[in-house]
């Protein structure tokens, strides 16, 4: 993907300005506990890339889980573009049609494409987004196999259940996660930089490590975060409606939260 290997052992990432503007903020926020460490961007054979660490550094047999925070993944100028100059896209069309042939109106099998917002929207309200707060992306095994296949992840049963198979019921790693939730909570309620930003697009990532008994969680992911007029703090946990530039992260971490607990009883 959009992911390499730097020379002093760091991961390069294809640089994105608005991206790089909050990760340099992170640096000196509360937050930067749970964000990778920064080290500026550099060119590469005509390519710009962000500088980050490489979080998988020292393990043996990472399982990766990506879960993508937030009640909508689309930022609010997506509604505007699709009002305005609604450009027609195939590629979501198709995406669409390969989870669910019966999802697209008949308008939008016609021309056989779909607004960016309407598959974004379709994306959030099929999945456990627009309820939950959060989705898990994807999850990587021991053995390297990738599991994207969540599209209709959505109840919180199915969820839990996706837990409980990502840990493989493994109670200490269920707990060490549940610590760092809390910690992450505890963290983004003091952060600055949390309370000028609308965070849209983000991920936790999870990983743990069997070999060296490692579990941790990181924020990643801030191509989709932007920071607000200094009068306008979000709060992050209330509903959104158009304008008011809510995310629903914090609603999001807290449900995780809670099914982490169930997923800890089971
Ligand atoms: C992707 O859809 C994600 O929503 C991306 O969001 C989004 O990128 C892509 O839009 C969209 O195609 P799937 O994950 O269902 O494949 P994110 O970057 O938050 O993962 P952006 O960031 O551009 O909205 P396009 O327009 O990049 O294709
Ligand atoms: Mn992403």
């Amino acid at each position: 993907g959009n992911i390499q290997l730097g020379e002093g052992g760091e991961v390069l990432k294809r640089f994105n300005e608005v991206e790089d503007t909050c990760l340099q903020a992170l640096m000196s926020d509360p937050l930067h506990q749970f964000v990778p460490r920064y080290y500026g961007h550099i060119s590469r054979d005509g390519e710009d890339y962000i500088r980050l660490e490489d979080l998988l550094s020292g393990l043996k047999q990472p399982v990766i889980m990506d879960c993508k925070m937030g009640i909508r993944t689309y930022q609010e100028e997506e509604i505007m573009k699709a009002r305005t100059k609604a450009s027609i896209r195939t590629d979501m069309y198709q995406k669409m049609v390969k989870v669910d042939p019966t999802a697209p109106t008949e308008e939008e099998h016609a021309q056989r494409g779909v607004t960016k917002l309407r598959y974004m929207q379709w994306r959030d309200s099929t999945s456990s987004t627009s309820t939950l707060g959060f989705r898990i992306e994807g999850i990587m095994t021991e053995n390297g196999i990738v599991r994207r296949d969540f599209n209709k992840t959505q109840s919180k049963e199915q969820v839990t259940e996706t837990l409980l198979l990502f840990t493989k019921k493994q109670m200490h790693i269920l707990e060490a996660y549940l610590t760092r939730l809390d910690a992450l909570k505890e963290t983004l309620q003091q952060s600055a930089f949390f309370r000028n930003h609308e965070v849209i697009g983000g991920s936790l990532l999870f990983v743990h490590d069997g070999p060296t008994n490692k579990a941790n969680i990181w924020m990643i992911d801030f191509g989709k975060t932007t920071p607000l007029p200094s009068n306008v703090h979000l709060k992050h946990d209330i509903p959104w409606v158009e304008g008011n530039r809510e995310d629903g992260y914090l609603f999001g971490l807290t449900s995780l939260i809670s099914l982490m607990h169930i997923a800890i009883r089971e």
